[in-house]
């Protein structure tokens, strides 16, 4: 049935303790030499030798320096067979591969003048033969030879073992990788690179050189990402006890790459716009978004390369734990409250989608087609959620604990979820079974809260039912262990103390829930309290509450914790907009709410700004049971045109009172101002038809955030300038790709269903390159995920157009066109006539569809 199952994992029958790269690197064609030490596992009973290698073409194989009759040996584009091998040799091939005719960018490919690899998870194979899984685990030495004038710079993995000139123009560099290291981990780079570098000691006393690498254009706008390195290595060091082990960590930046980046060890790879920053072309999003993408992959040399996996369907254990440790990160050093509501949004707007649509998966899943399809949101933020939750029901002694044991007990090996729960089960003494169910239940778990309060007795109730909706492949769900956080106000406003009869385990406003229902009791109440939840968004849940508006309006002022006083905003606003409050008290609320917070000049100028930010239309989405996309968004617009109308002067006041601060470079206190002013500048902007304030924060120039701010406002309010505008932004930047895909970006997310055309008119313009990820992602995926009335045209026109689009992007990349697939996830829920529009459009892929990856994903989205 093409499915890989959990359920049949076997051991590898063959051990490869070292490997011996050597590569003649050119880019229309490579040559690669592998030395293979075999050695069989007598436990897994003399099986024949069996490696992986697609598309290679084979030009010599030899088994301990003999080479192979051709009847000795079977090999069929996908897998290699040497039947009759019974003990420990070393296999030798030479193959040749193809990087400039590499459009899949996975394996050896060409960037620009750069040769680069991306092996996760099943390129090696597009490299070499190899038992190309991650719990084979070789130690490495690789030699790589090419012509100094195209290829000044060699790097691979681990640490430099020195140079040699060969004459004619050749030069070799050859590498050492002493940590045993999965081939998905394996990376080279080779081009005209140039770089900036740092060296420092680690506390273990080891003398580290980092370096970031770029093309010569480029290297000016690495210090920031450097920086970011030095800072994730020595929060590792202070945070989780975890030090560096190679003698070099080396940064390559790439135009041309599938993700975001990549974790190879001791030579990450990373898409160029995670790592080139400087004030005139980044904005400060991007600027976050560096720090924490450089410290991901920073933190996976031990949660995923130090500590590996069994197989893929533990990807989750090295993701989930690696977002949670980044998230760590961000939250030490900046504002743990704003990260929080970031993370929300992204888990609240699109996680939830995926959890509740045609895609929805366990976080280990238990079966798979295509493994390039489990990059999802659920593996990563939700995995990640799920070890917050594992830290806040431990504490952060015993996670701590917990952490140093999987870290100590699985060093150099391949490890299984279960060993991580082990560890923490020993570290922590809890029996963390129930625990578990987190990662195979796939759905958003639900919490409903009835209250009943008896004035005459002074007793309060709170009924807590669990409940996960049914997703693909699993209709009935168990209870899950779920820390629920709470807090009950007084009349009097004051935190009411006595803990509650509850009949579970608790710590103070912490109860667990591990049945479907529970009972919250209080006596002696001598006032209906306030009760809060899940304060911090501790668990990944939906909170079903029937509170009145300005009960709602009366806690965001009482409550303490800041994530979740921001959060009664956004249910205020949503009970507004989706017609479970009574839409005048809950939008006067709101009003009055926001005008505090505008007053308020001690509150923090980006705390202000998110909550002037209404719950986005994916959120609103999720929210409803049949998405009228039109309504969804005439609604939230006029919301916001209220709201700014109520504004108009505590808008114009923070504005311009804002201006000082937002001139100060990168500091936290400019990121905010600058943060507040975008924030009012597009609610001003929509009162105004000729937009004069973003007019003239465009005309000031400045930096990237506020041009582009300025820009979006003139773009998407269709403001008198907005096309000259556009068009002297773009001749600025026309040399700076990065840029250029922002303001791809802004156009293809104008909001109005003619956007279309404009994306048309791109697609057929020289800006379109359908080879370069960034591109497709800055044209196609934001017009599909960030552009409602476009993408939802009723009359299908946007559907079809990303359709025919994916259908060409099949053939060239299969990551990026099944990337763009999964923009359908959520095409049940759609209100007619989208629905009929939606399934249209999808049908017209089936025969079609060349990559596996697409065909998986094109199956189960139409699967009843
Ligand atoms: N581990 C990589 C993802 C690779 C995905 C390949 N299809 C990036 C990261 O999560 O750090
Ligand atoms: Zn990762």
């Amino acid at each position: 049935d093409g499915f890989v199952y959990l359920a049949d994992y076997t051991a590898p029958a063959w051990r490869i303790p070292q490997v011996e790269l050597q590569f003649e690197l050119a880019a229309e064609a490579t040559e690669v030499v592998s030395r293979l030490q075999l050695v069989p596992d007598p436990a897994q009973g003399g099986e024949a030798l069996v490696l992986d290698g697609v598309d290679l073409e084979l030009l010599a194989i030899a088994v301990d320096g003999v080479a192979l009759a051709a009847d000795r040996y079977r090999y069929d584009g996908r897998q290699l067979q040497v039947p009759g091998l019974d003990r420990a040799c070393v296999l030798e091939t030479r193959v040749r591969i193809r990087p400039a005719a590499n459009t899949r960018l996975e394996g050896l490919y060409r960037s620009g003048r750069l040769l680069l690899t991306q092996c996760e998870a099943e390129g090696f194979r597009r490299i070499s033969f190899m038992a190309d899984r991650p719990d084979v685990m070789p130690r490495w030495r690789i030699v790589l030879r090419a012509a100094r004038t195209d290829y000044p710079v060699l790097l691979a993995n681990g640490n430099p073992l020195g140079t040699a000139d060969l004459g004619g123009g050749q030069h070799e560099a050859t590498w050492e990788n002493p940590h045993p290291t999965p081939a998905y981990l394996f990376a080279i780079a080779a081009g005209p690179l140039e770089r900036v570098t740092q060296t420092l000691d680690t506390a273990e006393g080891r003398r580290v050189e980092l370096n970031i690498w770029a093309e010569a254009a480029d290297v000016a706008r690495c210090a920031y990402a450097l920086g970011a390195v030095e800072r994730a290595l020595r929060w590792d060091e202070r945070r989780f006890g975890r030090g560096y082990d190679l003698d070099v960590f080396n940064v390559v930046a790439a135009q041309d790459f599938t993700m975001g980046a990549m974790e190879n060890k001791g030579l990450n790879i990373f898409n160029a716009r995670y790592i080139l920053a400087d004030e005139a072309t980044a904005t400060d999003a991007d600027f976050l978004a560096i720090e924490s993408v450089v410290a991901h992959e920073y933190l996976h040399n031990w949660s995923g390369n130090r500590v590996t996996l069994r197989d893929w369907f533990q990807l989750s254990l090295k993701e989930g734990l690696t977002v949670f440790r980044d998230t760590e990160f961000s939250s030490d050093l900046h504002s743990r409250a704003l990260k929080r509501i970031e993370v929300v949004r992204l888990l609240r707007g699109r996680q939830f989608a995926e959890d509740a649509g045609a895609l929805a998966h366990a976080v280990r899943p238990d079966r798979y087609r295509e493994i390039s399809n489990f990059y999802t949101l659920t593996i990563y933020e939700k995995g990640a959620e799920i070890v917050r939750v594992l830290h806040t029901l431990v504490g952060d002694t015993a996670f701590r604990a917990g952490m140093d044991r999987y870290f100590a007990d699985n060093d150099g090996r391949a490890a299984t979820l279960e060993e991580f729960l082990a560890a923490h089960q020993a570290a922590s003494g809890r029996d963390l079974s129930q625990f578990a169910r987190w990662y195979s239940q796939a759905g958003t778990p639900e919490l409903r809260i009835r209250e009943h309060y008896d004035a005459a007795s002074g007793d309060y109730t709170l009924t807590v039912d669990q409940h996960t909706p049914p997703t693909p492949g699993q209709a009935q769900k168990q209870p899950l262990l779920i820390p629920l956080r709470f807090a009950l106000y007084g009349a009097d406003g004051a935190p009411v103390t006595t803990p509650p009869d509850t009949g579970a385990a608790q710590a103070p406003g912490l109860v667990e829930l591990t049945r479907a229902r529970h009972v919250l009791r209080w006596t002696g109440l001598t006032d209906r309290p306030l009760p809060a939840f899940n304060q911090a968004f501790a668990a990944p849940v939906k909170l079903d509450l029937d509170y009145a508006a300005d009960d709602l309006a009366r806690l965001a002022r009482l409550e303490r914790d800041p994530f979740n006083r921001w959060d009664l905003l956004q249910r205020l606003a949503t009970g507004a907009l989706l017609g479970t409050l009574d839409a005048e008290s809950a939008t006067s609320a709101l009003s009055d709410a926001l005008a505090d917070l505008l007053d308020d000049d001690a509150a923090d100028p980006a705390f202000v700004a998110e909550c002037l930010a209404l719950p986005d239309f994916d959120t609103l989405a999720e929210a409803v049971d049949v998405v009228e996309v039109e309504s969804l968004v005439a609604r939230r617009e006029s919301l916001v045109e209220r709201l700014a109308e109520d504004h108009v002067e505590r808008l114009e006041r923070r504005y311009h009172a804002l201006a000082a601060t937002a001139r100060q470079g990168l500091s936290g206190a400019a990121m905010s101002a600058r943060a507040l002013r975008n924030a009012c500048l597009a609610w001003l902007t929509r009162l105004d038809p000729q937009a004069a304030l973003a007019q003239a924060q465009f005309a000031a120039g400045g930096m990237m955030t506020e041009r582009l701010a300025a820009l979006r406002c003139l773009l998407h309010f269709d403001a008198p300038d907005a096309a000259a505008a556009l068009q002297s932004f773009r001749d600025a930047f026309a040399h700076d790709p990065l840029v250029t895909d922002k303001w791809i970006g802004l156009v293809a997310t104008r909001p109005h269903p003619d956007s279309r055309d404009a994306v048309l008119a791109l697609l057929a313009s020289p800006w379109w390159k359908a080879t370069n990820p960034n591109r497709v992602r800055a044209l196609l995926g934001s017009f599909a995920r960030g552009n409602a009335l476009g993408f939802h045209r009723r009359d299908g026109g946007g559907y079809r157009l990303l359709a025919e689009q994916i259908l060409g992007l099949d053939a060239l990349n299969p990551q990026v066109a099944a990337r763009l697939l999964g923009s359908f996830e959520s095409w049940r829920r759609l209100a007619q006539p989208q629905r009929g529009a939606a399934r249209a459009a999808l049908e017209s892929l089936q025969g079609g569809l060349v990559s596996p990856d697409s065909r998986d994903l094109l199956q189960r989205l139409l699967e009843d």
